[in-house]
């Protein structure tokens, strides 16, 4: 019986070992599933803490979660989009066009369908994919989501506090923010709807990056 005790109690001890070990590699997809709050971060509490989007992870338009440390590596353009706005289809095709010339560089394009505007992506996820079809979209879609205030999605609350180290709320529909390789904030582009100024200049640091 006391053999038994004993067993049990270097078991415990080596489980809580292995945990310990685990938990101080932060970034250990195992440490997840442990119980290491000190380390473990919690987009929905901690997201002003991070440090990239990497951190982060967001439901794609069919509902599957992505853990966006997926695109380490790549350069991003996240943007949120709408199906009815005068800006839609002048962006979309831009949209197209820069992932069309950027993608074997490394451009990854991520839209986030949102209806905070004005009511102008009322679409179910279906109809929102259907309605992208018509400017051949291959980047990726993920799911509607809020992109201002307290019910904002963990990521764009953290894409608004990047640009000058202000809270800047998404101003319009097609907002766009420019990720580096390593998953940090390079420049945020609120859209310009008389100009378009904001893709002209989106593009030059885009070429800047990718001539690196
Ligand atoms: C991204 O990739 C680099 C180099 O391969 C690696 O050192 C880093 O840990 C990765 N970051 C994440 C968040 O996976
Ligand atoms: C950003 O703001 C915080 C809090 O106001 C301040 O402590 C920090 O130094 C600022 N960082 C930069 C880069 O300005
Ligand atoms: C059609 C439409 O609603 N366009 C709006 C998109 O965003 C710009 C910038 O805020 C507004 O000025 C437009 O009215």
């Amino acid at each position: 019986m006391i053999e038994m005790l004993y067993v049990i109690l270097l078991m415990m001890i080596f489980i809580t070992r292995t945990s310990a070990d685990l938990c101080e590699n932060g970034k250990d997809d195992h440490c997840m599933a442990l119980d290491c709050p000190q380390n473990s971060f919690n987009q929905e509490i901690n997201w002003n803490t991070a440090s990239t989007i990497h951190q982060f992870n967001a439901k794609d338009i069919y509902g599957v979660d992505i853990p966006l440390k997926k695109y380490n590596g790549s350069v991003l353009i996240i943007v949120n989009v709408a199906s009815q706005c005068g800006l839609t289809d002048s962006n979309y095709k831009k949209l197209v066009e820069f992932y069309e010339k950027y993608r074997n560089k490394g451009l990854k394009i991520l839209a986030f369908p949102s209806n905070q505007f004005w009511n102008q992506e009322p679409g179910t996820c279906d109809e929102i994919l259907n309605f992208v079809k018509r400017y051949n979209v291959k980047f990726d879609m993920f799911g509607k989501i809020d992109i201002n205030g307290k019910n904002a999605h963990p990521l764009w609350k953290w894409l608004t506090t990047q640009k000058d180290n202000a809270t800047v709320d998404i101003t319009w529909n097609f907002t766009k923010f420019i990720i580096d390789r390593d998953g940090k904030f390079v420049e945020r582009f609120d859209p310009s709807f008389i100009t378009g100024s904001d893709l002209i200049l989106m593009e030059k640091i885009l070429n800047e990056i990718f001539l690196e």
